[in-house]
């Protein structure tokens, strides 16, 4: 099981992210069942779900749910390759286990236990210390905080996020790399440590024009195929909201450990809008489609990209080395009863 986290700052999108993501993972998981499982605590997989009820409904997710965020956690699961090959009397075996397993916690990056380890830089909250266990880091940037006003308040909102973000990093780096050292210690002969990072462009259809009109972007993101273009796109943005978390990633080598190829993906979700250049009035409500007899509609959102998502994982999960997989495992409890979406 390797530990995965979940970043964003104050009504980034996280909720109605995992919303989404739960969404997608019921639709695209029934249809590849056979290599991918998805497993969360029940309360996990109550708030996900509700979330997503709630947009089907045209609502994004209520203010009530805001404080549940730190506890949301669920597990991907993916077949792995060898697995596969091996015979079903194996394969049923508890002990022959099949599927390579990220399991992902979210934190709130302005909460109050974040908010005091970036200060004292100590790792007292059992929150922080899961946080800094992980070999996965998934970033949210909201993008209708993205704005062409470097005076205004929002700007520093996010130049404060990204520095917030960055300096995660490098904490994170400084884990893995003393975590290295102990395992060497016990005489585990280990690979140097390597970071998986992703980052997620939430709430894209609300990225303002002018914003795009000064980077020189089109509006429409390049397709899932054109991945060396997605990623220029996403840069183009991160450069200017997220430096320093961008260079982070992209060659920030501290202690000798390393940060994979970033991966890139655009989350959306489709609003009612008032007349053309005009903003809504009150609480946006969500348009949906594919009104049908047994399920009802569905919010209109970005699922290729959610299945991008989950796709990502599978070959991250299948990268991360074993001898992590097991440390970590010796490190943590037994996971809490899980029930299966
Ligand atoms: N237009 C648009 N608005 C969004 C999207 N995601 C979230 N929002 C808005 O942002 C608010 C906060 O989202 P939420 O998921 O609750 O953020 P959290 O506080 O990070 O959990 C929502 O109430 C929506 O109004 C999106 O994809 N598009
Ligand atoms: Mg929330």
């Amino acid at each position: 099981m390797c530990p995965a986290a979940i970043l964003g700052d104050r009504a980034c999108g996280k909720t109605t992210f995992l919303g989404l993501l739960y969404a997608a993972q019921v639709k695209y998981g029934t249809r590849v069942s056979d290599s991918f499982r998805f497993h969360a605590p029940l309360q996990s997989l109550r708030l996900m779900s509700q979330v997503y009820e709630g947009m089907k409904d045209a609502r994004f997710p209520g203010a009530t749910l805001k404080d549940e965020m730190t506890e949301i956690g669920f597990v991907f699961g993916y077949r792995k390759p060898l697995a596969g090959r091996l015979p079903a009397s194996l394969k049923d075996k508890n002990w022959v286990n099949p599927f390579a397993k990220l399991s992902f916690a979210a934190f709130d990056v302005s909460g109050e236990d974040v908010q005091e380890f970036i200060e004292t830089g100590v790792a007292a909250s059992p929150i922080i210390q899961q946080l800094l266990k992980s070999h996965v880091v998934v970033t949210l940037v909201d993008c209708s905080k993205m704005t062409t006003e470097i005076d205004s308040p929002v700007f520093r909102q996010m130049l404060k996020y990204d520095s917030e973000v960055a300096s995660l990093l490098v904490s994170l780096q400084t884990y893995k790399k003393q975590e290295f050292s102990r395992m060497k210690a016990q005489g585990l002969s280990v690979g140097n440590p390597v970071i998986y990072p992703a980052i997620v462009l939430s709430k894209f259809d609300s990225i303002r024009d002018e914003v795009l009109v000064k980077l020189g972007l089109h509006r429409g993101v390049p397709d899932g195929k054109q991945k060396r273009k997605r990623k220029e796109y996403a840069e183009a943005l991160l450069r200017v909201f997220m430096p320093q978390t961008l260079s982070q990633i992209r060659g920030g080598k501290v202690a000798g450990v390393n940060f994979d190829q970033a991966a890139y993906f655009f989350s959306w979700v489709r609003t009612e809008t008032a007349e053309a250049g005009m903003q809504p009035i009150g609480v946006p409500r969500i348009v949906r489609k594919g009104f049908s007899a047994e399920g009802g509609a569905e919010p209109d959102f970005s699922y290729d990209d959610y299945v991008a998502f989950i796709e990502h994982f599978r070959d991250v999960a299948n990268k991360v080395p074993d001898e992590i997989v097991e440390q970590t495992t010796l490190q943590t409890p037994a996971a809490p009863a899980t029930a299966t979406a």
